[in-house]
């Protein structure tokens, strides 16, 4: 039996080397890796899945999901580095940011656009642990045409689901700041790209380990996208740490577009796969004829990354969960850090929303 689930995909992620994270002012080894997304590949092609290149698409989806002045920024981000000279003096080969203009140094007021180079990440990365290398913002564009491509194939109809095997991941990204290992939001774009193609309303259900912060607040005002999150509590001292509760529910027309289910550290399939029926229950009410399916593979027992317990065959299940609604489904992958395990979690969940989307 193969795959009959398109795999979009881009040798361009291997250009991204985050080369380490920054964390607690230490240097760590990085988890966001290039091997992470060539063991998925290695497992969904030992199952004959059909690859196909991700086609470049313009900005337009793009610029629906983030401001310009934050890709103006990661576009240009390494080259500002190094005509800084900060390769040398003080010797960084990543760019990572150092101040940051939170509202309370500013009263409110507009930051000023720092002269210096080594000052200008602050206004744009949440965290010391994104960093950006020399091919990281073509490996991060490359992933959102993956999104997008996938995004294609099931908005114009020629195959109920695409699976886009997108590295670096997007779903912490907000419209205006990046973070997380992600720098582009790569399940947002493919939530606008099925819109434009006419899906009315868009359901973004996100299995990652840590909270969907990034389509969270891009969509927070509107009625046209829902997000909906499973992840281990942040509240309990774990990442995204200052939101993702189950309070956060949506504002304006966006009013009850949100769902978070906050699980806590060391939950299994039953309570995790109970919250991910919820979610899909909450998407279908909703009214969402199209489905994006944020997949983090990090809530894995055997993840180094997070608290939670979800077996292979949770993951399974969660796909036949996702597929039983028979919605149109995009694929997004989005973090899992355990290297062994991460090619079979991806292949048993998109064999399991085969499954469920047959049935
Ligand atoms: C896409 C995704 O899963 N991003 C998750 C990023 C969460 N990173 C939080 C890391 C917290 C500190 N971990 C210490 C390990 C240092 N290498
Ligand atoms: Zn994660």
């Amino acid at each position: 039996m193969s795959l009959s689930v398109p795999v979009v995909w881009s040798d361009a992620h291997r250009l991204h080397e985050p080369g380490g994270e920054v964390w607690v002012g230490v240097h760590t080894p990085a988890s966001e890796v290039p091997a992470r997304a060539e063991a998925i590949r290695v497992a969904l092609t030992a199952a004959a899945a059909t690859i196909v290149p991700a086609e470049a698409h313009d900005d337009d989806c793009l610029a629906c999901v983030h401001d310009a002045a934050l890709l103006r920024f990661l576009r240009g981000a390494w080259q500002a580095w190094q005509a800084a000279g900060l390769l040398h003096d003080p010797g960084q080969d990543r760019v990572v940011p150092y101040i940051f203009p939170l509202p309370g140094l500013l009263n409110g007021r507009a930051p000023l656009e720092p002269a210096a180079a080594w000052a200008r990440t602050g206004a744009y990365c949440f965290d010391t642990m994104t960093l950006i290398g020399p091919g990281t913002w073509e490996a991060a564009r490359a992933a959102v045409d993956a999104a997008l491509t996938a995004a294609d194939l099931v908005g114009s109809g020629s195959t109920r689901a695409a699976y886009a095997c997108c590295r670096p991941p997007g779903h912490h990204v907000t419209r205006s700041v990046y973070g997380g290992s992600c720098y582009l939001n790569n399940a947002a774009a493919a939530a606008e790209r099925l819109r434009q193609q006419g899906a009315e309303r868009v359901a973004i259900v996100d299995l990652d380990a840590h909270h969907g912060n990034g389509a969270q607040e891009i969509f927070w005002q509107r009625g046209d996208v829902f997000s909906g999150s499973v992840h281990v509590d942040p509240a309990a001292g774990w990442f995204p740490h200052f939101l993702g509760t189950a309070g956060e529910t949506g504002a304006g027309k966006g009013h009850g577009a949100n769902l978070n289910l906050p699980l806590p550290a060391g939950a299994g399939d039953h309570e995790w796969l109970e919250a991910v029926a919820m979610l899909v229950r909450a998407a279908r009410a909703y009214g969402a004829d199209a489905l994006v399916l944020a997949l983090g593979v990090d809530a894995a027992a055997s993840d180094p990354e997070s608290p939670l317990c979800v077996s292979i065959a949770g993951y399974r299940e969660a796909g036949r969960i996702v597929g039983s609604r028979g919605l149109p489904t995009v694929v997004v992958q989005e973090g899992g850090y355990d290297l062994a395990a991460i090619g079979g979690l991806v292949l048993a969940t998109l064999e399991g929303l085969e499954e469920g989307l047959e049935r």
